[in-house]
């Protein structure tokens, strides 16, 4: 009875910081800016075949309708109200994407933004997705309804009413975050609100949020808020299962809120490993793939089974927030497929892969004057549809480089291996190198600038294997590379720096 009470406390305690996705299905998917409909079609006919956890989705909810400039991305990151109308789609959409993609065991995670308001330059009107009427300079929210004392500006002591020194902890939660309408998370009333709006979401089946700002919120407020959450729906998820939290905080060292301070909350961004990656795929910095031997906590990271990670996101894929010129994207294409084929072959954290949009980059003066560009759209504003070509990859500028061979397979690898052991790690002491997940599966990188001609100990049973990069398998054939793995695990790997893909990834779910 004592253990048995002791192993719920311990699930309790624990569960937030798991994502509840189905059992062998361990990575996420940011579909950044795509419509509810598209979202509910991609996990019937893409996501749930290939193995995909689950989807992180824009904000659903009532957000400002920019217009200068023209309805760029980030309206969606200031909300008007808590209806669930957005660039996105409409409620019924929105209840028609969760309950598909539920369906076919692809779960929902919320980007919930609850620490700020829209700007307070926002102005008054109907300009908000939902079309209700708001007033930014008097602090008028009525569709929530918030109004003036629901607000921080009382407590922010800078002169400005903005964060203006990072080092000052009560800056960066009580002022505001550009200019963002900070919200009083102190009181009950605003707590009760923003729970009443992440438990409606949790009602209609999502399975865990993602925090955004939670830098700029007192821990404290929010643990009041999560511990308000209700657990999550019981017509797909086991009876107490609680949601995945994941905090937005980007802590690279050297600032003054740690993220440590939000791990009994939930998961947490671990921003590093995007930013240190890219280096080191890059080749930056003197760094090379040798050293990623003791990848993980090894390289200063936080505890694995606290992380959230990527190779890059909405953000620092067009230079907001941070992690600097090393962050790989779409945009670099060939490094980028590396880098995230290392992050879904090594064990460290929960995995999510980047799905973008194409802009037109227009840099001036080492800055991208076209980051502030929204998703696909028609001239009225309303966002385009994700089409799919023959070839199984996207239309209308959508990139979905979840969809690339080389990422989705991985995500497959990922899964093979799920909870096997970190094993046979190889090197030449530069930028070739290989690792194996124990008896499931080996990838081999070369990111040397000459031939590679190896022969390592893979841990794999014997037997021909498909390479999942340059092909895969398909019935009982490979459509591209094939490795032999002799009686004693070894195999020869010769890899080209010219390759289109100068690595190769082998599992036993790819054994001929
Ligand atoms: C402007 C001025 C301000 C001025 C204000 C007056 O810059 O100085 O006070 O007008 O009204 C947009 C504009 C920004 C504008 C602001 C308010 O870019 O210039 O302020 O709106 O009108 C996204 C974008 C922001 C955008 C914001 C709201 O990145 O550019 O601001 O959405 O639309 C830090 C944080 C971290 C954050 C990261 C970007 O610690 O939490 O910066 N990341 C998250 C999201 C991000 C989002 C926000 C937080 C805010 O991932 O996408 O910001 O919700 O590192
Ligand atoms: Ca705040």
């Amino acid at each position: 009875m004592k253990l048995l009470l002791l192993l719920v406390a311990v699930g309790l305690c624990s569960a937030q910081y798991n994502p509840n996705t189905r059992a062998g299905r361990t990575s996420l998917v940011h579909l950044f800016e795509w419509r509810w409909d598209d979202i509910a079609a991609e996990c019937e006919r893409f996501l749930a075949p290939n193995g995909f956890g689950g989807v992180q989705i824009s904000p659903p909810n009532d957000h400002i309708v920019l217009s200068n400039p023209w309805r760029p991305w980030y309206q969606r990151y200031q909300p008007i109200s808590y209806k669930l109308c957005s660039r996105s789609g409409n409620e019924q959409q929105f209840r028609d994407m969760v309950t598909r993609c539920n369906n076919v065991g692809v779960y929902i995670y919320v980007d919930a933004i609850i620490n700020h308001m829209c700007g307070a330059g926002g102005g008054a009107g109907t300009h908000s997705s939902c079309g209700g009427y708001f007033n930014a300079g008097s602090k008028d929210f009525p569709s929530v309804p918030y109004s003036n004392w629901d607000f921080n500006d009382g407590k922010c002591r800078t002169g400005s009413g903005e964060i203006e020194n990072y080092g000052d902890v009560y800056q960066v939660r009580d002022c505001r975050l550009v200019g963002l309408l900070d919200l009083a998370l102190e009181k009950d009333y605003v707590r009760g609100k923003i729970a009443e709006f992440m438990n409606n979401l949790i009602n209609i089946g999502v399975a865990g949020f993602r925090l955004d700002a939670a830098k700029h919120m007192w821990p404290g407020d929010i643990k009041a808020i999560t511990d308000r959450l209700n657990n999550l729906n019981t017509r797909w998820f086991a009876g107490g299962s609680r949601p995945f939290i994941f905090q937005e905080v980007i802590d690279l060292g050297g600032e003054a809120i740690s993220y440590s301070e939000y791990l009994g909350i939930g998961r947490v961004t671990e921003f590093k490993y995007g930013a240190k990656l890219g280096n080191v795929i890059r080749k930056w910095n003197g760094e090379k793939m040798s050293y990623l031997r003791n990848w993980g906590e090894g390289w200063g990271f936080m505890a694995s089974n606290r992380a959230l990670v990527f190779v890059d996101n909405h953000d620092n894929q067009r230079g907001h927030g941070a992690g600097g010129a090393s962050i790989l994207t779409f945009f670099d294409a060939r490094l980028y497929k590396m880098g995230v084929a290392f992050m879904l072959a090594h064990p460290y954290g929960v995995t999510r892969v980047m799905s973008s949009y194409r802009w037109p980059r227009n840099w001036v003066n080492g800055k991208d004057v076209n980051d502030w560009i929204g998703p696909p759209s028609n001239s009225d504003g309303s966002t385009k549809s994700v089409t799919i070509n023959a070839d199984s990859t996207c239309g209308n500028d959508w990139v979905c480089e979840h969809r690339w061979r080389q990422i989705k397979n991985m995500v497959i690898f990922r899964n093979v291996v799920d909870g096997q052991a970190f094993t046979n790690w190889w090197d030449n002491g530069s930028n070739q190198v290989a690792f194996g997940r124990g008896n499931r599966g080996f990838i081999v990188f070369n990111n040397d600038d000459w031939y590679m001609d190896v022969t390592l100990n893979t841990g794999l049973p014997a037997g021909t294997y498909c390479d999942v990069i340059s092909g895969q398998k398909e019935g009982s054939r490979c459509t591209g590379k094939q490795i032999s793995v002799g009686s004693t695990g070894s195999a020869r790997f010769q890899i080209s720096n010219n390759d289109e893909d100068p690595f190769v990834a082998i599992h036993v779910d790819a054994r001929l």
